[in-house]
C-alpha cells in the first residue's frame, strides 16, 4: 500500500527543516565595545579625545553598490556616560548629498546615518530609530516588527529631543568638485527609555541589541544610493529592520 502523502509530508518538513536553519547567530559575533566617557562630550562633528578611547569598527557589509565609488568607507564609534549614549560616524564621500528638511520625511533617500537601538540584550520586535541627514532632518521612530498580522507598524510620532551636530569637509549638493567626507555626533538620551530602562541598564557588563547604517547617495538627483550596515543584513532578504540581523553592542567601563 502506498503512501504518496507521507513522501509529500516529509518532503514538506526537510524543506521546512532547511529553511528554519538560522543564519549564522549575531549572538556569537564579537559585541561592539561601547566605552565609558571619561570627559564631557561636546557635541560638535569633531572627533575629540574621549572618542579616541572607544572601539571603532567599519561598516563592511556593503549593498546595492553598481559604482566604483559606491562603497565608501564608514568608522562608527559609540560612548555612554550617566546620561545618554553618544553615538559618532565618520564617512569618507566624494559626493556630498542632501535634501530632506522635514522632520520624520525621507532622509534616508540622502547622504544619512541611522541607528537602530533595542535597549534590551535580546533581538526583540521592536526597536528605536534615528534617521539623520547632514541637514539634521530626523527621520526618528518606533519600530513594531510585527504589530498585527504579522505586519509591521512604525510610530512616527515619537519625536524625542536629543543633540546632533554635523561637520562637512567638502561642498554639499555639488558634484563638479571632489569631497572629503562628513561626520555625525548625536548624544540620544537615556531617559528617551524610561520604562523598560530596567531591563538591560546602561551600565558594565551589559548589552543591547542594534544595527548601525550609513546611506551613501552620490547622485544629484534620483533615489538611488548605496548602503553599509555594522552587523550583516541576510543576502537573501537585505531589509535594515529585521532583529535577528542585528548584533550587540556591550557597555564597558
Ligand atoms: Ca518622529
Ligand atoms: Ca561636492
Ligand atoms: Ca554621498
Amino acid at each position: 500500500m502506498q503512501h504518496p502523502i507521507n513522501v509529500s509530508l516529509i518532503s514538506a518538513l526537510s524543506l521546512f527543516a532547511l529553511l528554519a536553519l538560522p543564519c549564522e547567530s549575531k549572538e556569537t559575533d564579537e559585541p561592539f565595545k561601547v566605552s565609558k566617557a571619561d570627559t564631557a562630550i561636546q557635541i560638535d562633528g569633531k572627533l575629540d579625545a574621549a572618542w579616541k578611547q572607544t572601539e571603532v569598527r567599519s561598516l563592511e557589509y556593503y549593498r546595492r553598490y553598481e559604482k566604483a565609488d559606491d562603497r565608501q568607507k564608514t568608522k562608527f564609534r559609540m560612548l555612554w556616560d550617566d546620561e545618554n549614549v553618544y553615538v559618532f560616524f565618520e564617512c569618507k564621500d566624494k559626493y556630498i548629498t542632501a535634501r530632506e528638511t522635514k522632520r520624520d520625511g525621507q532622509p534616508y533617500f540622502d547622504d544619512c546615518a541611522e541607528i537602530f537601538l533595542i535597549p534590551a540584550n535580546e533581538q526583540l520586535n521592536m526597536h528605536y530609530g534615528f534617521e539623520l541627514n547632514l541637514y539634521k532632518a530626523s527621520n526618528d521612530f518606533i519600530f513594531l516588527n510585527e504589530f498585527q498580522n504579522g505586519e509591521q507598524g512604525l510610530i512616527k510620532s515619537y519625536n524625542p529631543d536629543f543633540d546632533v551636530a554635523v561637520s562637512i569637509d567638502g561642498t554639499l549638493n555639488d558634484n563638479s568638485d571632489t569631497d572629503t567626507g562628513w561626520t555625525m555626533e548625536l548624544a540620544i538620551p537615556l531617559k528617551l527609555f524610561i520604562g523598560i530602562e530596567s531591563f538591560s541598564p546602561v551600565a558594565p557588563g551589559n548589552r543591547w541589541a542594534f544595527q548601525a547604517i550609513r546611506q551613501d547617495r552620490n547622485d544629484a538627483t534620483g533615489n538611488r544610493r548605496s548602503w553599509g550596515t555594522l552587523f550583516e543584513v541576510d543576502p537573501e532578504h537585505p531589509r535594515v529592520h529585521e532583529p535577528e540581523d542585528f548584533g550587540f553592542l556591550e557597555f564597558v567601563e
